[in-house]
This record gives C-alpha cells, structure tokens and sequence, in this order.
C-alpha cells in the first residue's frame, strides 16, 4: 500500500515549506484549516469550520444547543438552516418547527432556505459551496459538496452547533484513499453507477475512517452534479467525506451559476502520496448498476435483475434531484406513457431546478407520460410520503435501502440510476437502460436562473427578535456526569450494520417529534423491537450491545440522545460508524469496542453488567473492565477517546463540556 505522509508537523509554517509541492487535494484543504495537531492518520484533527449547514430534522436541536451557549451570532463565514425534510404539514408540529428555525436564524444571523426551496445539499451546491473551504453539515450527505472541491464533513447537531459558536470541529485524522478514474462514461451508465460501484468494493464500512479523493483523466468528463452525485453517496462506505478536484469544469459551473468568483483551482500535486491506498476505476467499462434491499452495498448489475417488476418508480433526493438528472428521465419518457402497473415519483432537488424544467419542457414531458410530481424536497426518502403497497418493489434513484425506512416494511427498495430508473417506469419491469436507444435530449439553459424568493438573507440591523416556540419545541433534556461506576442490564443485543434508521426510526409518523425527545424516545428501535422503550424505562435504562459498524447511516444526533433519555449509558459495540460514535460521546453515553470477537459472545440480552472505576480508566487511558455479573466473566473493553472527548465524557457530554 502507498503509505502517504505520516506527518505534516505542528507547525503549519514547517508543513507549507516541506510538504506543499506533495500534497493531496483533502491535505491541502486541511492544512489550511488546521487549528492544533498535525495530520497524522488516526490522530486527533481540529479544524476551521468556514461554512455550516443544518435542516429541520437535525436543526431544531442544533439550534437549540446554539441557543444554549449564549452568543449574540453565528461566528462562521457563511451559516445556512434548511426545510427540506420535515414538510408534510399534517399537524402543526413541523410548521411550528419551520418558524422556530426561521425567527432563529434571523436572531442569529444564519440564511434560511424556506420549506419549498430544495434539498440542502443540492441548494448548498448552486448557492453557497466553495472550492477549497470548509462546510460542516449536521446532514451526514454533506460531503454532497465534495463534487465543487469543498472538504464537506457531515456531523451531529451539537458539533455543528459548536461550529456555529466558532468552535473548531474535532475529528480523527483520516487517511487519503485515491480513486483513480480513467475512461469516460458510456451511454446508458451514469455516476450513479461510478458510485455504486464503488461501494460494491469498499461495502458499507470500506470508507471509515478515509477521505475518498478522486483523481485521474476520468474527473474531466464528469460535470459538477455527477461528481455530486458520488460525493453525496460516498457517505454510504462510512468515509469521513468524498472530495473532487476543482476545475475548468468547476468553474463553468460556478459561473453557471452566477458563482464565477468564487472559483478557486485546486488539484492535487503530482508527487502527492495517497496514505488510504488507491482504487482504479475504468469507467468505459462499467455497466448499469442496482444496490439490493436492503444495503447500499449489495451491488449487482442491472442486468440480473431483469423482469422485476416495481409498483413504483422514484427519481430524486439528494443523490439524483439535479436538472441533468430530470433531464435524462425525461429524454427515456418524453412521448412515451408509463406503465400501467407502475406509480412514478418525480421529487426536484430544488426549486431552481423546478423552475428549469418548466421552461425547457422536461416537466411537461415528465407530467405527460404519467409522473407524479412533488415539491423539492427530501420526500420519499425520508419516508415523508410515498410509502409504497406491502410488499411492493420499489426503484429509487437514492442513497439508501434500509429496510423499513420507505415506510413499508415489507418493501423491497433498489437503488439505481435516474436512466435505470426511467427505463423501468416505462417498461414496467427492471431492463437495462441501454436497450432505450430513442431519447428526446433537452437544452438546458445556459446560465441558471437564480430566484431567491424562498430564500431569507439576515439583517444587518440589530432589531430584537422574538423567537417562535410553538408547543412542538420543547427544552433541552440535561444530564449528568458520569459516575464513577456502573451497573445495569442489557437491553438488547444486536448483530452487525445496524442503522440509525434502526435505532431512531425517521418517516411521516416519527420524523414531526424531533424537537420533542420525550416523545420521540418512545419510538428507539420502534421498527425492530417495538417494546424497546417500555424495557428500558422499566429498567431504569442500562447497555445496547451491537457488532461491527453499529451506527452507521445518517447523522441524526437523536439516535444517541433519545437512547441517552431512556437511560442507556454505555453502548458496547465490536466497532462504530463515525458520526455516532461522535454523537454517543457528545451526549455522555460510553462507546465501548470488544477487543476479541469471543468477548461479545460472552454476553446475552438481559444479563447484569457492572462498570467499576470508569472514570479512572478513562482519565489513565485504560481499557475499562466489565464484569458479566449474570455468569460471572470479566474482560476488558477500549474506549478510545481523545483527551478533549475524555473530558466531554466526564462532563456528562458536550453541553456540559461547553458551558463550562
Ligand atoms: C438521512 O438521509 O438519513 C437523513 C434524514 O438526511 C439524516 C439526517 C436526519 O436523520 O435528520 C442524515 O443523513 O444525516
Ligand atoms: Fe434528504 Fe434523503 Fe438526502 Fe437525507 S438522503 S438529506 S433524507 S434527500
């Protein structure tokens, strides 16, 4: 493997002069942005944060925590609040939650994208990226801006909270995986295919710990929504962020976008050495690809799964919503009438997209062949509408298949290329896109039209502002420190990849309770076992036991802190996705690692555990050791944590750690 730098020293001065001609695009982001350490893989990384962006599910609590450390004002370049998931208004708690956010980043300086103006990552991508700068996004497809040259990091709530109030955004360093491109995309196959294929390799946990940066002939040929389209799904291998280049291609798009100043060449230098190693990819050889429910990773060509026959067809999120995206869709269906067998779906990304497809015909020609067409937001994939009947297949142009999260349980979801997508709405069963050899080709207009109508630019005067609380806002539960020891039953034990779609379930039922942590706590783990909350209660709370991955999927801090309010302090885990595991530490419940696969065996559901001298261990380093009282075993869990985190555990979490 190519061993990249181990060490860009201390001091930045001393990076710049030895290192600058040898130096990856992710690096050269970071050591502009380094606050304290050097980039040293697996080592603790602080960084600059110049941009943040939060949306509604995640945001109500983010803002809620940057209320809670009483400044006057964000202290970032550039702080953006999105509604994009929660807009189903069918009580008043979303719209409840749309003005707090609203009367909030008015207080506070932020920009608010109005319910109605897109998806966060797609808006972020026309209106605010920056090659080159940092965004920290409490949305774990934030790396979606990766595709214009941004170091995009997806987090929980309280640290983008943090970076609000300035703080820096603490990590572990990542090493630098290279996906070298070569080819270019042939007819029919997409970078919806780059990017499934890529977690055909790497699966769901190929990327912890790892920045995938492409390079290569190949990044030319891809424009800025494509490149997009596999930042955004990169998320899905668990990396830390995805990351292109920022080129000629970049900056056409800026301008494009009426953006052309903010354009700034970045390539990585020729010598740059890769520490993650490097993945070739041709993609004059890739072909048409689906994931199978219910994994992003479970890859297979389109091709085998010919003749399946979906009752619905969905194209959009944040993965595919672009106006390329749209466009393409409408070349396989212009003219053409969807089969009668089949509901299509068609979700813009955003609202300059919208208004895109209604001058060029793309809308007319989607509406004519039978699409239902909803506003630009996260929709369907979120399960905020759209569930599909019992047992239906359902071909979704998204990022994710987790079971149950469409709504329906017993649904079977593929993930797949808008051009797959369209070619099976039509055909009424899964062929492959190249068969359609007619397509109708739309121009696309050649500068975007930039409305900002559902767009709310802070003031500059300091006028007071009242902040709306409607009865769904409620505070902000506290806890305690930790305590020196522990004791408690587990509650439950679970095998491996377990899904922050499992333990806090999302959907149009759910979704509305994310600024209520008493009434969302009832639905942890609702989907899986729906007695969870009442044991935990009845119990006075004690450990989850998870495999390898535990945590993995999206960002939501919810999935730590609902579990934190039932009382469950320690997670006890063969391994754990990076966001929450950060959001475990944030909110002061312990994330212990098995250091050998027998130790997890040692442990059943409903058997006693005792934690003695926690806090010493933590505070020498040590692994901890966890007593089995049920048959009496003992053995010796790590819990890796930084010293800053170490000090966030004692405090009974970041809140805690912040205030004082
Ligand atoms: C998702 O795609 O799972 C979400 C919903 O966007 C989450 C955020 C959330 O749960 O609010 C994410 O990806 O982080
Ligand atoms: Fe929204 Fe889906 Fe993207 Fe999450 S993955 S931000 S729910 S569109």
């Amino acid at each position: 493997m190519n061993k990249g730098p181990r060490l860009i020293g201390k001091k930045l001065e001393g990076v710049r002069k030895e290192r600058v001609k040898h130096l990856t695009v992710a690096e050269k982001i970071l050591a502009n942005h380094l606050i304290e350490d050097g980039l040293i893989p697996g080592k603790p990384l602080a960084l600059r944060i110049d941009q943040t962006l939060t949306q509604d599910a995640t945001g109500t609590m983010a803002w809620l925590q940057f209320e809670a450390l009483g400044l006057p004002r964000v202290r970032t370049k550039l702080s953006v609040s999105y509604v994009d998931h929660n807009t189903l208004q069918s009580g008043f708690e979303n719209a409840d939650d749309h003005a707090f956010l609203q009367s909030m980043a008015v207080k506070y300086g932020a920009i608010f994208s109005r319910p109605g103006n897109g998806i966060c990552h797609q808006v972020h991508l026309e209106s605010f990226g920056q090659p080159g700068a940092t965004l920290l996004g409490s949305d774990s497809h934030t790396p979606t801006a990766g595709g214009l040259g941004m170091l995009a990091i997806g987090a929980g709530g309280l640290d983008v909270a943090a970076a609000m109030a300035g703080e820096p955004f603490h990590l572990t360093c990542p090493e630098i995986l290279r996906i070298h491109l070569t080819g270019r995309l042939r007819r029919g196959v997409t970078a919806k295919d780059i990017i499934l294929e890529v977690l055909r390799r790497l699966t769901v946990k190929g990327g912890v710990g790892k920045i995938l940066e492409y390079a290569g002939p190949g990044v030319s040929t891809l424009s800025i929504p494509e490149r997009a389209t596999i930042t955004n799904m990169g998320a899905e291998t668990g990396a830390t962020t995805s990351l292109f280049p920022a080129d000629e291609v970049t900056r056409t798009f800026l301008v494009y976008q009426g953006r052309g100043k903010s354009f700034r060449l970045l390539k990585a230098d020729t010598k740059a050495a890769y520490s993650g190693g490097e993945i070739s990819l041709n993609l004059s050889q890739l072909v048409p690809l689906a994931a199978k429910p219910h994994s992003p990773d479970a890859v297979v060509p389109v091709s085998r799964l010919r003749g399946i026959k979906p009752g619905q067809v969905v194209i959009g999120s944040c993965t595919n919503s672009s106006l390329a995206d749209m466009a393409s869709a409408a070349g396989i269906l212009a003219g053409r009438s969807i089969h009668p067998s089949v509901s299509l779906v068609i979700t813009p990304g955003s609202s300059q997209v919208l208004e895109a497809m209604t001058r060029n015909g793309i809308l007319a020609a989607l509406l004519r062949a039978g699409a239902r067409v909803m506003e630009p937001a996260c929709g369907a994939c979120i399960g905020m509408g759209q569930a599909p009947a019992s047992g239906a297949v359902s071909l979704r142009t998204f990022n994710r298949n987790f079971k149950g999260r469409s709504g329906t349980p017993d649904a079977g979801i593929y993930l797949v290329s808008p051009e797959t997508a369209a070619a099976a709405a039509l055909q009424g069963k899964v062929i492959d896109p190249r068969r359609i050899k007619q397509r109708r080709k739309f121009p696309l207009p050649r500068k975007a039209e930039r409305s900002s109508s559902l767009v709310v630019f802070p003031r500059s005067s300091r006028k007071k502002v009242d902040i709306i609380r409607g009865p769904n806002i409620r505070p902000l539960p506290e806890f305690k420190p930790l305590p020196e020891e522990d004791r408690g039953r587990v509650l439950i034990k679970l095998g491996d990849n377990v899904t922050t779609d499992d333990i806090m379930p999302a959907g149009a039922k759910i979704l509305p309770l994310r600024s209520n942590i008493p009434a969302i706590a009832e639905f942890v783990f609702s989907g899986l076992y729906p007695d969870f909350s009442c044991r935990a209660r009845s119990r006075q709370g004690g450990y989850i036991v998870g495999g390898e991955n535990y945590g993995q999927g999206s960002s939501r801090e919810h999935a730590a802190l609902a579990p934190k309010y039932l009382g469950v302090r320690a997670v006890l885990a063969k391994s754990f996705a990076r966001i929450h595991q950060a959001n475990l530490i944030n909110f002061g419940i312990l994330p212990l690692v098995f250091r050998q696969a027998q130790d997890y065996d040692r442990i059943k559901s409903g058997q006693e555990i005792f934690l003695p001298k926690i806090k010493q261990c933590l505070s020498s380093g040590k692994n901890l050791l966890v007593r089995n009282v049920s048959t009496g075993e003992e053995w010796e869990m790590q819990c890796v944590l930084s010293p800053r985190q170490t000090e966030i555990m004692l405090a009974g979490g970041m809140l805690n750690y912040l205030k004082n």
